[in-house]
């Protein structure tokens, strides 16, 4: 069977998308072909250069009629969070398969939509999936791996960061990550909301309570460009920031585990630097997104006088996805997790089964997400996260 794609957007994350389609059934076994069939965007001249660059059969300016169309069977929604839930609830209830970028919606009214409309499309055998590609770097997936097998005991504490600098200029112009009529949240849903799943998903573990501050520190900045469509003037040549630019959180795992959380733009110096360190009783573990191909392990067991860290380099075929690439060593890079994004996606659609993370689970983690707003909201106070999801077994 073929599946073809129609993706919804093609901006940064339509240039990502677009090399995970291309690149994952040349390197993987895959049981359907996948065709890049259409990618949809308001301005018609910029979608049909960006369709051309990345490969993709056609250009369309009407996301609505694409999904009506009989040859779409996938649906990849790559817009800013505003119209996530339009698009991926028509898309759904039209029976396309849908793929949509993180985090799940702005509010958590939308993701429960979403949840349900995926939760009604499932009966019928229609897959969907949340695009935080991180956990599907190999040495994020191994670690996973490697605490379900025991490797680190009973979990204790959890550190998990996501820290970017590029607000830390003034000069920066206003846009729509800085907007929260199109973006929900700043730092915390565009980064916090990955550190909550990857805490999740290698723990296996939910978040249950925050208790959390934010902060915005640069409280308008330049309009660049009229029909930017933006809003929010706060004076001349200038637009309101609507949105935290720092989130930082305590957060309690369902055993009773704490887990700190800082998601931040103005971490000087640090580019796109994503970590997170696991202890337990018998072990640690740590990944940092700047040294991807890298996992730290300190084994607790392992006689005292030759305990520390090890550094385990993930480029070996028997690591997680590392197999259908280079020879151990060579390395994979930021890319990669999406195209190991679509071998899951186009696996669990040829298989019957329905992928990781799911609708559901990406609305567990905007509930983790409003909890923090409304704790901040009441001075820090404890919010406890009701109803939420167990991060699955299997990728
Ligand atoms: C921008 O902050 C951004 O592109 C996020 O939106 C992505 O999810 C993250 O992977 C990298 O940074």
């Amino acid at each position: 069977m073929t599946l073809r794609v129609a993706m919804i957007g093609y901006g940064f994350m339509g240039a990502a998308h677009s090399v995970g389609w291309r690149q994952a059934p040349r390197m993987f076994p895959l049981h359907e072909e996948v065709e890049m069939a259409v990618v949809v965007g308001r301005n018609a001249e910029a979608v049909a250069d960006a369709a051309a660059q990345w490969g993709w059969q056609e250009s369309a300016t009407d996301w609505r009629s694409v999904i009506a169309r009989d040859d779409i069977d996938i649906v990849d929604i790559v817009t800013p969070g505003d119209s996530h839930a339009a698009i991926a609830i028509a898309a759904l209830d039209a029976g396309k398969h849908v793929l949509c970028e993180k985090p799940l919606a702005n509010t958590v009214a939308e993701a429960e939509a979403m949840a349900a409309a995926a939760a009604r499309a499932a009966a019928n055998g229609v897959r969907s999936m949340v695009g935080f590609t991180y956990r599907r770097v190999p040495a994020v997936t191994f670690l996973r791996d490697l605490i379900a097998q025991g490797a680190v005991g009973e979990i204790a504490q959890v550190r998990a960061a996501y820290r970017q600098d590029w607000l830390v200029d003034r000069d920066v112009p206003l846009a729509w990550r800085l907007q929260k009529d199109h973006a929900g949240s700043g730092a915390l849903g565009d980064i916090g909301a990955h550190i909550v799943d990857m805490t999740q998903f290698v723990t296996g573990l939910d978040v249950t309570a925050v208790s959390g501050v934010v902060d915005t520190i640069v409280k308008e900045r330049p309009l660049q460009g009229s029909g930017s469509g933006l809003s929010g003037r706060a004076r001349e040549g200038y637009g309101e920031v609507t949105v935290d630019d720092i989130a930082i959180f305590t957060g309690r795992l369902s055993t009773g585990a704490l887990v700190s959380f800082e998601a931040t733009r103005f971490a000087t110096g640090r580019k796109n630097d994503l970590s997170i360190e696991v202890s337990g009783d018998k072990g640690a573990l740590r990944f940092d997104l700047e040294d991807l191909n890298t996992l730290w392990f300190h084994d607790r067991t392992a006689p005292n006088a030759t305990q520390g860290f090890t550094r385990i380099l993930v480029t070996e075929p028997q690591h997680p996805y590392v197999g259908a690439w280079w020879p151990a060593g060579h390395g994979l890079g930021y890319e990669h997790g999406f195209s190991h994004q679509v071998v899951d996606l186009v696996t669990a659609i040829a298989e019957r089964a329905d992928p990781h993370p799911s609708f559901a689970e990406g609305l567990a983690i905007q509930r983790v997400l409003a909890a923090v707003e409304e704790s901040a909201a009441h001075d820090s106070a404890w919010v406890h996260i009701a109803a939420t999801v167990a991060a699955p077994p299997s990728r």
